[in-house]
């Protein structure tokens, strides 16, 4: 801890230096006038230094040049400044300048005619435990910052985690829920239907059993990422409903748009070349795909679980008719 004496006055500097050396394990310099004082504290030239050499300051009211009050004042316009205690020194009682001083940022102040050893002490003292309690308080509050910064960043992941499939990293079943919800509500008069394509992988059953589950789960990741770059206008989504079973949601598509993209992904995933002996196709896996779109005046009276149902009925047909194909619902 150190203590800055700012006083013009040799005599009466040099008395409260030596009682609070005596009295007190603390570094305790002088400073005879206001500008001195602001050299000795950083406080003009490096306005970038952040370390304050003093954590207490005791300002005579009256100097020559910068009076006490301006220098508190200005000190305390510095944020690196408004935490230090400021003890105002001062020759008499003179209310008027007190109260400017309180005003200043002054937290307490001291007579000096005489000095009094017990009162200079005591107010020093209780300088020193305002400054150590703040000292605490900005400690606290640096950690607090730093715990809600790991918080937020905590969250984040989460946040990422329940929304996302861990193996496909597409979106899971339960944001795909949410995130039909909120477009069903989007949906307005004029605007184009809202489309759901349903992608099942064909065979995936013997897929399994003929190259394993590992090679499965890299052939379900490659069917993602074809999902996820095909399905990439606005808000498109791309989500994991289960199993081999992928879902995609188009918002503000007519369903000829959303056949293009359909077709689109069943050519890339056969392009994509995946072995699969007992594929219906060229001996590559294929997928089948079920298209389902509703307009504004459809929406009316109707629900996203219809929606969903009307695309997986086309799936279903898809299936039968032979798979690695797309089929709408009509
Ligand atoms: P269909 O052409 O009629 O769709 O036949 P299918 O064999 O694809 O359909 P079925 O529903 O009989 O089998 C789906 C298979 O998908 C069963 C299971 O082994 C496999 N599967 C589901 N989830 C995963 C997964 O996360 N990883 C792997 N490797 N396989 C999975
Ligand atoms: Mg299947
Ligand atoms: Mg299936």
């Amino acid at each position: 801890m150190k203590i800055l004496i700012i006083d013009d006055s040799i005599e009466k500097s040099k008395i409260i230096q030596r009682i609070l050396k005596k009295n007190l394990p603390y570094t305790v310099d002088i400073s005879h006038s206001a500008e001195e004082a602001f050299e000795r504290l950083g406080f003009v030239g490096d306005e970038s230094k952040s370390h304050i050499p003093y954590q207490i300051l005791l300002m005579d009211i009256f100097m020559p040049g910068m009076n006490g009050i301006e220098a508190t004042k200005k000190l305390k316009e510095d944020e690196r400044f408004q935490d230090i205690p400021v003890l105002m020194i001062t020759a008499s009682n003179d209310e008027e300048s007190i109260d400017s001083a309180f005003k200043a940022g002054a937290m307490d102040y001291i007579t000096t005619t005489p000095v009094r050893e017990l009162e200079l002490l005591a107010r020093i003292n209780s300088a020193i435990r305002l400054y150590n309690e703040m000292e605490k308080r900005k400690n606290r509050e640096r950690e607090l910052l730093i715990k809600t910064s790991e918080l937020n960043k905590s969250n984040r992941i989460l946040e990422k985690i329940s929304a996302h499939d861990p193996l496909t990293n597409l979106y899971n079943r339960r944001y795909m829920d949410q995130f039909l919800d909120q477009e069903w509500a989007k949906i307005e008069y004029g605007t184009h239907s809202l489309c759901v394509l349903m992608i099942d992988v064909d065979h995936f059953k013997s897929y399994n059993d003929e190259y394993g589950h590992q090679m499965g789960d890299e052939a379900l990741k490659k069917v993602a990422r074809v999902l996820k770059e095909t399905a990439k206008r606005g808000r498109d989504i791309a989500a994991r409903y289960g199993g081999e079973e992928f879902i995609v949601i188009l918002p503000d598509t007519k369903l000829d748009g959303a056949m293009v993209v359909a077709n689109l992904i069943l050519k890339k995933i056969k392009d994509g070349k995946i072995e699969h002996k007992f594929s219906t196709h060229d001996n590559f896996l294929t997928c089948s795909v079920g298209v389902a779109g509703i307009s504004f005046q459809e929406s009316l009276g109707s629900s996203k679980e219809k929606l969903i149902g009307k695309a997986d009925k086309a799936l279903y047909e898809a299936k039968n008719s032979g798979r690695n194909k797309v089929v709408l619902y009509e």
